[in-house]
């Protein structure tokens, strides 16, 4: 046989030198292959190769064989992905793919699950893959070709588990449980006690696991009257509260316990104010279920995030406060089963009337509106008649906003942890935009706030001058919610203040070691103890 003739070509990538050997007969893309893996290019790269005049010329068999001291040059274009239009392209198509995959996945989970009533273990095992290559893609240095890599050594954390594994919505298993659990419960007697100090804002709902918290819901129903007034049966309040509290997410933040917590809230101010000497009873009816219902379906990411990610709720709805009408009309889609329609029994025309009320309060918990709502407050506040329907809708809107963010009324062991869930909801949301290229919405951004000073902000700015101007019609309420904020914002101050020694003590640490010339890394920047 005779011994094919080969060429040897040399020439540099990178400054590092390289040498190509092929057969004068190979075919041209065995050529260009073996120039690609020379430079670890990807298949959608550029390579350019020079000659040392400085002039392109083509990678093929038919290449000038040359001698190590007057090397080819090799170059890649379009390996950076963040640059390049193609790569750009390509990342994009990828990322669909696998956005694509995953979406098909959980259609097939959902329909599964319909059907057979639970994950089985190839559709797991599918997700866990799916995951994983994900996983592969953003975190393997050699791929960074694709544009997904994320390179993590600068980062104190990692994005949160939530962006991969969305396991977002109550599963059957879960939901079944806690159905089971509430219903053995319901024919349980609530103590008096329990009954008194559902009524105030001192409330501890860390203390209540899901189906207790609902058992107390159904109490509220009945010690307000609603159930007498509106001839509601208890199957039906209680399929009513299930579908509720199965609509609600898996979220830190904006669940099921948050859910509660403004229930509560709204329920402990109707007691507080007396308010049922004051308005029908068919108004608080109108805001106890609205607040119940007022997050419904929430997946922990804020308007913004909808319009700026053209979400299907932000097309929906014109970008017109996209989560909020999705909670309203998540709220009347439960309402519209016959079997939780718990105004099954009233009028059309009151049915009418509680839709409309339901309506006006949820859409009114938009903190986009906040400004107006209070400005609105403010302006009859001087004049207020609870005979007057429209003075009597803005006391509504301004309830349920006040029970909406009302965290910091309660104790500071109720109060913290809720601040964390709202922190840890707000980091995955800026993480995700950061990923996805999108407006990263400043309060959310983990390298820019910190929760003290977030907090003293938002205590000073929103939460006080609102409540000021509620315990203006109500004085009472005064040391129920008013002194309780107050003391929130001297803790955190306190925080602010602590947190912000903290770093001076840290910079002369660096200082001081820095003029001894030593690394800052082997001294101590801990404060010497006293
Ligand atoms: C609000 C809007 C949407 C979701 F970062 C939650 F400083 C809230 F802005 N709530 N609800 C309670 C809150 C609280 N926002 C803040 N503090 C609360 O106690 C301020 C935020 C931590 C931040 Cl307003
Ligand atoms: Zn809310």
């Amino acid at each position: 046989m005779k011994e094919m003739e080969t060429k040897m070509i040399y020439f540099t990538v990178n400054g590092k030198p390289e040498q190509a050997e092929f057969s004068v007969d190979c075919p041209a893309q065995d050529v260009k292959d073996l120039f690609r893996s020379a430079a670890e290019a990807g298949p959608h790269d550029i390579l350019k190769l020079y000659n040392p005049k400085g002039n392109i010329i083509n990678i093929s068999p038919n290449l000038e064989p040359n001698h190590p001291n007057s090397c080819y040059k090799l170059e890649v274009v379009a390996s950076d992905c963040n640059n390049e239009p193609l790569g750009v392209e390509l990342a994009g198509a990828l990322g669909f793919d696998l956005s694509s995959m995953e979406k098909r996945l959980q259609g097939l989970e959902k329909k599964i699950l319909f059907e057979a009533g639970g994950t089985p273990a190839v559709i797991y095992e599918m997700k866990k893959q799916v995951d994983s290559f994900r996983e592969k893609l953003e975190s393997v240095e050699h791929l960074s070709w694709l544009g997904l890599y994320k390179d993590l050594s600068e980062e104190t954390h990692k994005p949160s588990p939530f962006y991969h594994k969305r396991t977002l919505h109550k599963t059957k298993e879960e939901c079944d449980h806690v159905r089971d659990k509430f219903l053995k419960m319901c024919s349980l007697e609530v103590s008096e006690e329990v009954r008194q100090y559902l009524k105030t804002p001192t409330f501890d709902n860390w203390q209540w696991e899901d189906a207790e918290i609902m058992v107390l819901l159904q109490v509220m129903y009945a010690d307000l009257d609603f159930i007498a007034i509106y001839n509601i049966e208890p199957e039906v309040l209680q399929q009513f509260l299930f579908e509720v509290y199965r609509r609600y997410n898996n979220i830190p933040f904006h669940n099921f316990k948050h859910c509660f917590c403004v229930t509560q809230m709204m329920y402990g101010l109707i007691w507080l104010t007396d308010l049922r000497s004051k308005m029908d009873s068919i108004d608080l009816l109108i805001m106890l279920t609205s607040a119940i219902c007022h997050d419904l379906d929430h997946t922990g990411y804020n308007n913004a995030y909808q319009i700026n990610a053209r979400t299907e709720l932000a097309l929906r709805y014109n970008d017109i406060s996209p989560l909020e009408n999705h909670h309203c009309a998540v709220a009347f889609e439960i309402l519209e089963k016959t079997e939780s329609n718990i105004f099954r029994n009233v009028s059309l025309d009151l049915y009418k009337h509680i839709r409309e009320g339901i309506i006006k309060c949820i859409l009114a918990t938009d903190m986009t509106s906040h400004n107006e709502i209070l400005n609105k407050f403010k302006s009859i506040l001087s004049h207020f008649d609870f005979t007057n329907k429209d003075h009597r809708d803005v006391l509504m809107m301004i309830l349920i906003k006040v029970s909406d963010i009302s965290n910091e009324a309660r104790p500071m062991e109720v109060a913290e942890p809720w601040l964390d869930c709202l922190l840890q909801e707000f980091y995955n949301q800026s993480d995700v935009e950061k990923l996805e290229g999108l407006p990263v919405t400043p309060f959310m951004d983990r390298d820019k706030i910190t929760k003290p000073s977030s907090q003293t902000g938002f205590i000073r700015f929103v939460l006080l001058p609102l409540f000021i101007e509620l315990a203006n019609l109500f004085p009472c309420l005064e040391q129920h919610i008013i002194d309780p904020v107050r003391k929130a914002l001297d803790y955190y101050t306190e925080m602010e203040k602590a947190l912000e020694r903290e770093k001076q003590t840290r910079v002369q640490c660096e200082k001081a070691a820095k003029s001894k010339e030593m690394p800052v890394e082997q001294q101590s920047i801990e404060p010497k103890a006293q």
